[in-house]
Order: structure tokens, then C-alpha cells, then sequence
């Protein structure tokens, strides 16, 4: 049996559109809409944010509110390093993606020892740090800083030294970079991407399974491609961007992009990949009904989360 500990992260600050910290009551609605008990099941745990930094002048081009993410990210990583000493399985629920970095940095710094795997489904590689990156959003490096790369190689901008001070310290949580190898990373449904990102992609020959290639093999060879690439791994933590379902279906998400997942994929994925008795997390994010309509990504994000998490329970 899994010791389930639902963790709720509630933080946007590293999204470019303000909302994501309301995903996660907005998947308590989609729950109630559905009649689903999901939510009386669970004792959450509540994690502090930063959002009140957004009322503040952002002091760091090429890393919007770092100072801020820097403290969210310190508080995710003693929550999920706590949890996983004790055993406990968190299942997140966050706002924007740039927390997940805490989360891998926690689930790292309980069991050091541990080599730790990545899949990562997302319509993006989130691998840009503050040199590469083309909006300043911090969503988009949550897996550079596990990695600690700065993809100097394809360098484009010059974050201020008080910004690359608080880089230097969000690397450094936990005080054992890197956390991931970049071979240790699978990427499912990845499809929108910068030209820094495909380099470290293709120079570390990371593995990107393709929406065409998933549907063309079919859900379960896929899954078990993603285990099997990560077989040298002692310990997995699977990743679900809700930009990863199809823009048709992710309205409510602050980068939507064609081409994506159908909810039934979705499901059936994750599904299959959470059986895998190596995997000790599993998290999802970046929901945000304001950019929605009747809470339509919150019902779709709220299927996937419920299936998974049964799958969860009734395989082990
Ligand atoms: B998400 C983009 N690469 O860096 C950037 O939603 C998008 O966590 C990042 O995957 C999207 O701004 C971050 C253009
Ligand atoms: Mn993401
Ligand atoms: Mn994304
Ligand atoms: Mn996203």
C-alpha cells in the first residue's frame, strides 16, 4: 500500500499570466461537479507561497521574481524531502511549474543515494535558464535547475549579478546539484520549444516521445518506453503539465499549444506509468480557470488526477 500525502502548492509567480494559484481550488470544484469523493479522502498539506512578491516591481529581468521563487521553491523542497524520508508518496497539486524544481530537489536530498528519473509530459522542455530564456518566466526552467545547466552555449541574454546571485542559491537547494543526470529525463508530448532548448536536447540525447509517436505505438509501449529509458533509475518522478493535453483542452492554461493529448491519453499514461513500483511522486500543475471557460481544464486536469491516483491505490 501507498502511503498517499496530497501536497498543495499554490504559488504563481514564475507563470507569465496571473491565476495559476486558484488550479487547485478550481479542481476542488471540478470534484464537486463530479460528485467525486477525492477530496474528503485526503489530509492535505499546504504549502506556503510568494504570491504577494507580484505586488512588488519585479527587480529581475530574464527571472521574474527569482527572490520570490526562490522562497516557494525552498519551502516545496522541506515539505517533499520530510514526506519522502517518512516513506509518504506525494501526489502535488500546483500552480505554476517552476515549484516542481523543489519537488525533485526534496525527493533527491531524502535518499541521496537514489538515482532519480524524470518524465516529464509537458508541451514544453522547461530547460531555459535566465541566460536563454525568451520571456523571463521562471515555468520554464524548473529542469535546468535540477540539472544546474546554464546552457551558456546558446546564451542570449545578461540576467543583472543580483539575479544570477539567486540563481546560483535556487541550484543549490539541498546542497547536492545536480539532482538529475540529463539522461535521467523522458519527455512525453514536448512539441513547442526554443532553439536553447533543442540543443541541450539533442547534445544529451535526451528521450522526447512525440504526441504522432504515442499515438502511432499506442499508450502502453509508450509507458513502457519511458520506464525502460530510465532503467538505471532507483527512484522515478513523473511530471503533468496540463499543457500537455491538446489546446482544444487546455484553454485554461497559460501556454496552450495544438497538437496535444487527448484526455483519454492522458489518462491512460499516467495510468499505467504510476504502477511502476519505482515511482515515488507524482504532481500536476499550471491549471488556471481564469483563463477558462465553465472550468472546462480543471474537469479534464481533475480526470486525470482522480484516475491516476486510483491506479495508485489499487495496484499496490
Ligand atoms: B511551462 C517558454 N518556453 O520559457 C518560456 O508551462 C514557455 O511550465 C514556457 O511548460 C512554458 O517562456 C512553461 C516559451
Ligand atoms: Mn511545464
Ligand atoms: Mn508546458
Ligand atoms: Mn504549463
Amino acid at each position: 500500500m501507498r502511503d498517499i500525502k496530497l501536497v498543495e502548492v499554490r504559488s504563481e509567480l514564475a507563470a507569465g499570466t496571473r491565476g495559476a494559484s486558484m488550479g487547485i481550488d478550481a479542481l476542488k470544484v471540478a470534484s464537486l461537479d463530479k460528485k467525486s469523493d477525492f477530496f474528503t479522502r485526503f489530509d492535505p498539506i499546504n504549502v506556503k507561497d510568494a504570491n504577494n512578491y507580484l505586488w512588488r516591481e519585479n527587480q529581475h529581468p530574464f527571472a521574474n521574481y527569482i527572490d520570490g521563487v526562490y522562497e516557494v521553491l525552498q519551502n516545496v523542497f522541506q515539505t517533499i524531502k520530510s514526506l519522502r524520508s517518512q516513506q509518504k508518496f506525494p501526489i502535488i497539486l500546483a500552480g505554476d511549474h517552476s515549484t516542481a524544481a523543489g519537488t525533485i530537489l526534496g525527493i533527491k536530498a531524502a535518499h541521496p543515494n537514489k538515482r532519480l528519473g524524470v518524465i516529464w509530459i509537458d508541451a514544453h522542455a522547461d530547460l531555459h535558464s535566465p541566460y536563454t530564456t525568451p520571456s523571463g518566466n521562471m515555468h520554464g526552467m524548473p529542469l535546468a535547475i535540477c540539472l544546474g545547466m546554464d546552457n551558456l552555449e546558446q546564451k542570449q541574454n545578461d540576467p543583472l549579478p543580483g539575479t544570477v546571485a539567486y540563481w546560483k542559491k535556487i541550484k543549490n537547494i539541498g546542497g547536492m546539484a545536480p539532482a538529475i543526470r540529463p539522461e535521467d529525463i523522458v519527455f512525453i508530448g514536448v512539441r513547442d520549444t526554443e532553439q536553447p532548448e533543442d540543443y541541450l536536447i539533442e547534445r544529451y540525447q535526451i528521450p522526447s516521445i512525440s504526441v504522432e509517436t504515442l499515438r502511432k505505438q499506442g499508450v502502453s509501449k509508450t509507458a513502457a518506453m519511458a520506464l525502460e529509458a530510465l532503467k538505471d533509475c532507483e527512484q522515478v518522478y513523473i511530471s503533468f503539465d496540463v499543457d500537455s493535453l491538446d489546446d482544444s483542452l487546455s484553454k485554461g492554461t497559460g501556454t496552450p499549444v495544438p497538437n496535444g493529448l487527448t484526455v483519454e491519453e492522458a489518462m491512460r499514461l499516467n495510468k499505467a506509468l504510476i504502477k511502476d513500483k519505482r515511482v515515488c511522486a507524482w504532481e500536476i500543475v499550471e491549471v488556471n480557470p481564469t483563463l477558462d471557460t465553465e472550468n472546462a481544464m480543471a474537469e479534464n486536469a481533475f480526470a486525470v488526477l482522480e484516475t491516476t491516483t486510483h491506479s495508485l491505490i489499487t495496484h499496490f
